[in-house]
């Protein structure tokens, strides 16, 4: 196996947690390549759930190193927080190790995030408002802040000062918010700088070296390819790369180590913030889908936008991605529908596009063209072989694997770390 990448196909929760801590056990690293604290990935282990935000999600799994890589944006508190709830509840976090380049985000980045999308009203993205956007926008411009740099206090300082300069005149001209103080940006990022240093390191050395022991490496992708800030539905999107090229770019592992490429898809779709979904459903099925799904936000609580799965946008991931196997995730919540469809091309404007429409006014305007597939009524979570699944589940799958272009490895029937059928 040794390097595995594994991304969400559409636009973020396809149960990419429950992925990662399924394959957790026979990898040695879990690596976190993008995004920050606006990811939310859910894992249910027995009785127990976890959500976890900023950590990789192998850092459940007893022996594996959980790698926070360069390409994360890391909001200080949040991370403490999160390993003290873990640690409160018995999860041994001591293997965690970051990469001395992953940047932060300082408060002022949390504040702008809010106000901008306060700001923007109805133009708004819908982010997650926890400063992601902001922080890789100060990367982009080098203004911003790195892990190493706590450990530098008067170089801290400086960059500190330097920032504060452009952004206080932002918040006061623009917002018309209060400025922000250079010492109560310190005195944050610095609280915690003591306790994380230890775990600060050269993690693209870390992960190579592993490499060349022969050591299994997994890449978690945070968000997913529709939410990629070069290749999703720009400017609905997220400020990173959720593609398998950002596990390259965000950990310092070259395109030529990865061997295979998981895409994670939900029997159906789902999106939260602002942005074109052409199979959204605003009407009873939609409901159904949030209500037995349980699509809420694992971070902010939002109800998730519902609707069928679109397999233009699978074959769309499959190709952006290079996915060698996909894992179809909560097929059980399709049971009861007398009809599923599959929306296998869009039209636009009397025009039929096979695959995703370059111009971003094209996709707004999609109108999906179904394939509606026979439903079925049993129970399937307690399948545990592809063959005990109903016959129309099983064409469902079939079928889903013919429009999406690479075979189904695995298919999620419950939250459950068990309720997986393995097909090889
Ligand atoms: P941001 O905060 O700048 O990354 O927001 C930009 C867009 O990216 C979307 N986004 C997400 N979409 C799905 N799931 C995410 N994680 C949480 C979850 C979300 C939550 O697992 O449920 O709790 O609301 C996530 N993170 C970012 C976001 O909706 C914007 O459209
Ligand atoms: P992620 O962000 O991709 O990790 O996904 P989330 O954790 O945000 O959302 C996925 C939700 O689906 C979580 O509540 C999981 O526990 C749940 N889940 C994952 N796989 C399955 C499945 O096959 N069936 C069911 N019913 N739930 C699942
Ligand atoms: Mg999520």
């Amino acid at each position: 196996m040794p390097a595995i990448v594994l991304i969400g196909a559409q636009w973020g929760d396809e149960g990419k947690g429950k992925a990662t801590d399924l394959l957790g056990s026979r990898v040695d690293y879990v690596v976190k390549f993008n995004g920050g604290n606006n990811a939310g990935h859910t894992v249910v282990i027995g009785d127990q759930k976890y959500a976890l935000h900023l950590l990789p999600s192998g850092i459940l799994t007893p022996g594996c190193t959980p790698v926070i890589g360069n390409g994360v944006v890391v909001d200080l508190s949040v991370l403490i927080e999160e390993l003290d709830g873990l640690e409160a509840r018995g999860v041994d976090t001591s293997k965690l190790v970051i990469s001395a380049n992953a940047h932060v985000i300082p408060p002022y980045n949390r504040v702008l995030d809010k106000v901008t999308e306060r700001f923007l009203g109805s133009r708004r993205l819908g982010t997650t408002g926890r400063g992601i956007g902001p922080t890789y926008a100060d990367k982009m411009n080098r203004v911003g802040i790195r892990i190493q740099d706590l450990y530098d206090e008067s170089i801290l300082r400086q960059k500190v000062t330097a920032a504060l300069d452009v952004k206080n005149q932002v918040l006061a001209k623009i917002y018309n918010r209060r400025a922000v103080e250079v010492d109560e940006v310190m005195e944050e990022l610095l609280r915690h700088a003591e306790r994380i240093r230890p775990m600060v390191t050269d993690t693209a050395l870390v992960l190579n070296e592993a490499l060349d022991r022969g050591e299994n490496v997994l890449f978690e992708a945070g968000q997913a390819t529709l939410l990629d800030v070069d290749h999703g539905t720009y400017p609905f999107v997220t400020s990173s790369n959720a593609t398998a090229g950002g596990a390259c770019t965000g950990s310092g592992v070259a395109p030529t180590r990865i061997d295979r490429v998981i895409g994670i898809l939900k029997a159906y779709s789902t999106r939260v913030g602002e942005g074109p979904f052409p199979t959204e459903l605003n009407d009873e099925h939609g409901e159904f889908l949030r209500k037995t799904g349980g699509e809420f936000g694992v971070t902010t609580g939002r109800p998730r936008r519902c609707g069928w799965v679109d397999a233009v946008v699978g074959r769309y991931a499959q190709r952006m991605n290079g996915v060698t196997d996909f894992v179809i995730t909560k097929l059980d919540i399709l049971t009861g529908l007398e009809k599923v469809p599959v929306c296998v091309a869009y039209d636009v404007q009397g025009t039929r596009h096979d695959t995703m429409p370059v111009s971003q006014s094209d996709f707004h305007h999609a109108k999906p063209i179904y394939e509606e597939l026979p439903g079925w009524w049993e129970d399937i979570s307690q399948c545990r072989t592809f063959e005990e699944l109903p016959e129309n589940a099983q064409n469902y799958v079939l079928r889903l694997e013919e429009l999406i272009g690479a075979r189904v490895s695995a298919i999620g029937v419950g939250p459950g770390r068990d309720e997986t059928i393995q097909r090889f």
